[in-house]
């Protein structure tokens, strides 16, 4: 068995114990700093030196085996949504992932190849480099006999100047399902505003999103590769109120803006196949 410290690159990358007793992977760059825990390769941090974080992080989050951390980037795998009788987003973000691979690119970047044990007929492998950007990089091989149909989400939640003050760009014209509402729309607004709960499925998007906030003077861009939906998400009040691991009072620092391939926008594999959904989120300063 080889030494996990063996992984650890001095000034860079630091193995260390995290909330709840779980190990984490803890990274400097010249640019920023991210810290990812192994319960489902999970980043819960990402922020630019001189700029605040990134990502938000639910201050009630659990930190517990089978348990999912609230906030970061939730890696949800091979189902989106509730499954009766199953956990909610599918079985690999409250899994312990293995760190197999770190190194130091020479453009000073940081990169961290996560593998998945134990997913039945297929290889899940999770790729994350830390630089000015944080790249994300969602890998599955289909290494059995049959086709293999699953679903794909980094379900991320960024940090926020106030809800009220930001908006979202990127989606206009696209088909959603309304979850709230129960009804399938098409996007009217350039800029979308968040005035209550939203929890909408954009479909067939591969487009660029963008979350522009005043407040904190800067935009956050969301680029995606092989990836066909988007998912807008904000709990406000009540749905705040019904999630013990969400403070009730958390919802006006957050928006959820999730790069995937959920319900029509599914990825199916023929064995041997192999899909790597992308996702590269930068920040720049907001012009006024
Ligand atoms: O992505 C939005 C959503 O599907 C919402 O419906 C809400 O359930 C959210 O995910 C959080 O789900 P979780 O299982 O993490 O509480």
């Amino acid at each position: 068995m080889s030494d996990p410290t063996d992984l650890e690159i001095p000034g860079h990358v630091t193995l260390a114990q995290g909330e709840g007793g779980l190990p984490k992977v803890v990274v400097e760059t010249a640019w920023s700093n991210a810290e990812i825990y192994l319960h489902g390769a999970h980043v819960t941090g990402f922020q630019k030196k001189g700029e605040p974080p990134l990502l938000f992080m639910s201050a009630a989050s659990e930190f517990a085996p089978g348990k999912p951390i609230r906030g970061g980037i939730p890696v949800i795998f091979p189902w989106f949504g509730a499954r009766e009788g199953s956990p909610a987003h599918g079985s690999a973000r409250i899994t312990a992932w293995e760190l197999k691979e770190t190194a130091l690119l020479p453009n000073g970047a940081v990169e961290l190849r996560f593998s998945l044990p134990g997913a039945e007929g297929c290889h899940v492998e999770f790729l994350v480099t830390v630089a000015e950007s944080l790249t994300l990089e969602l890998a599955v091989e289909n290494t059995g006999d049959r086709d293999s149909a699953f679903e794909t989400c980094l379900h991320t939640y960024f940090q926020i100047s106030g809800i009220d003050a930001v908006s979202i760009t990127g989606l206009a014209g696209t088909r959603y399902q309304d979850k709230v509402a129960g009804t399938t729309e098409t996007e009217t607004a350039a800029a979308i505003r968040i005035s209550g709960e939203v929890d909408r499925v954009y479909f067939d998007t591969t487009a660029t999103t963008e979350i522009e906030d005043p407040g904190y003077g800067r935009k956050i861009r969301i680029a995606k590769s092989s990836s066909n939906s988007t998912v807008v998400w904000n709990p406000w009040i009540a749905k705040s109120k019904r999630m013990p691991d969400f403070g009730d009072d958390e919802y006006p620092q957050m928006v959820c803006v999730e790069s995937g391939n959920v319900a029509q926008n599914q990825t199916t594999l023929p064995p041997g196949g192999h899909a790597v959904m992308k996702v590269e989120i930068s920040s720049m300063r907001l012009l006024s």
